[in-house]
């Protein structure tokens, strides 16, 4: 086949049963696979009509190509390439919001599925609530047709409820602490800004269940794409490379059923808590310490990164002295060994997960990835000098310039904001300070506990004087 052939669906697509919010890269390589493995398998309406809330990329890329793509597995013995047909369609929110609603209010959608990542919950990420002063908020509060996922849910289920449907499923799949609570909690306190019967309706009758999600997906590029012509001769601009490694653990809490996935593998638990904290803080932890550090030390993948000795003995460090300690006993799992695995999945040299890229939406990031660890070693009366410097390391980011004096495209809500708290500080102490105050990322605990600001004030001095890579080497070989 001419590597300019595209992707073509063969066969119809299945009936829809799921509508999911965020089709990028990890809804490609997560969802999207487990799903179309379930139908493949034991069948079912669960076809997945995508909802972009911005861009119209997805669209682009699927839809000329019938809402097939490529899943990529990048195993250590070469690619291997699976066509993923679970996907019905994709509708862009801004071009026809009505569309989107009336997608959602379809008594044949069961599911609403979210991969909107953190920021897209408009919540403060101190304290996992909404934020009633968000400008989508605010706008969606008008009545006017929505623009923020929690407007978009409220209203489908107001129709369903006015029509006398049954609600669906809301299933967070992003990686924030209780997510299923945490998207509730959004939802109902938005509902009853809007209507306060609506807001019981929803309390009394809709599931949230929480999820723990993991598999390492990487931005897809233009070489990706070109890579996958040459190997399979198709053209295919929605392809997502991945790692082999796929762990779901989800809450088993469908009143209107759900797809097979325990196909594929996810684990159906009571309670996700215990996996969640143990993903959010062993790998997402350590996948934003090394981002941060290793982006200062000048090295472009994670991969790079923990090639250098000493980045991998700071996560051995982090995990052994800093993390496991508050981290409780998920039901079959061997912490230890699970953290030995992380390090091998971050050295896959196949996978060019960018530090940058990994480094975006920081202040949205940093309360569940590090910030609670922080608050439970403190508690306990234990130092945090690994945990400080990677805060440290975030603060030095998002300031915009790097150790060569470049500047850094800093992506984050906050930006502008945290660059100007720097900028109007001059010293270590007094910009630490400044970024300590911001109360959507440190609550006021935390950032008044004086033996952690004392730590990362040094840290932060320690990575101006001297720099990451010996900042780093220090803590591992300390
Ligand atoms: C990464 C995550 O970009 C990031 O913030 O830490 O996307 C990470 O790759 C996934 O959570 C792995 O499951």
């Amino acid at each position: 086949m001419p590597a300019e052939a595209r992707l073509t669906r063969d066969g119809p697509a299945p009936a829809p049963g799921i509508v999911h919010l965020g089709p990028g890269a990890f809804f490609r390589a997560f969802n999207a696979v487990y799903t179309d493995e379930a139908m493949a398998a034991e069948g079912g309406a669960w076809g997945i009509r995508a909802i972009s809330l911005r861009s119209p990329d997805a669209r682009d890329q699927l839809m000329p190509q019938g809402g097939v793509f490529s899943s990529v597995t990048l195993a250590p013995e070469g690619p291997q390439v699976r066509v993923i047909g679970s996907v019905v369609d994709v509708l862009v929110a801004p071009e026809d919001p009505e569309a989107v609603v009336e997608a959602m209010s379809d008594p044949a959608i069961r599911i609403v599925s979210l991969t909107i990542t953190e920021k897209g919950y408009c919540h403060e990420p101190a304290t996992g609530t909404l934020r009633a002063d968000h400008p989508d908020i605010l706008h969606d509060l008008e009545g006017g047709a929505p623009r923020s996922a929690p407007g978009f849910i409220v209203e489908a289920l107001a129709r369903r409820r006015a029509a006398g449907t049954a609600p669906f499923t809301v299933l967070s799949c992003d990686n924030l602490p209780s997510n299923g609570r945490l998207a509730r909690g959004v939802i109902l306190d938005f509902a009853r800004r809007r209507d306060a019967a609506l807001a019981d309706w929803i309390e009394a009758e809709v599931r949230f269940p929480g999820t723990m999600v993991d598999r390492i997906t990487p931005a897809t590029t233009e070489a990706d794409v070109d890579r996958l012509a040459e190997l399979k001769g198709w053209h295919d601009p929605a392809c997502v490379q991945h790692e082999p490694f796929r762990q779901w653990v989800i809450e088993d809490e469908f009143p209107a059923g759900r797809p097979a996935w325990e196909v594929g593998g996810a684990q159906f638990v009571t309670s996700v808590d215990a996996h969640e904290t143990m993903k959010l803080r062993c790998l997402n932890g350590t996948h934003s310490s090394l981002a941060y550090l290793g982006y200062l030390a000048g090295y472009e993948t994670i991969a790079e990164t923990v090639g250098d000795a000493d980045f991998a003995g700071l996560c051995e460090r982090l995990w052994g002295r800093e993390i496991l300690p508050t981290v409780p006993q998920p039901e079959g799992e061997d912490l230890p060994a699970y953290c030995a695995a992380l390090l091998e999945r971050y050295r896959n040299p196949a996978i060019r997960h960018r530090t940058w890229q990994i480094a975006m939406d920081g202040s949205q990031k940093l309360p569940q990835r590090l910030l609670g660890t922080v608050r439970d070693n403190l508690a306990e009366g234990r130092e945090v000098p690994g945990l400080a410097l990677a805060v440290a390391a975030w603060m030095r980011y998002v300031g915009g310039t790097d150790e060569s004096g470049a500047p850094i495209d800093v992506r984050d809500p906050l930006a502008d904001r945290l660059k100007a708290l720097c900028d109007a500080k001059e010293t270590p102490e007094g910009r630490v300070a400044a970024l300590l105050g911001v109360r959507d990322v440190f609550d006021a605990e935390l950032a008044d506990n004086e033996a952690f600001a004392t730590a990362v004030t040094a840290a932060y001095r320690g990575l101006e004087d001297f720099g990451a890579r010996a900042m780093v080497q220090a803590y591992a070989r300390g």
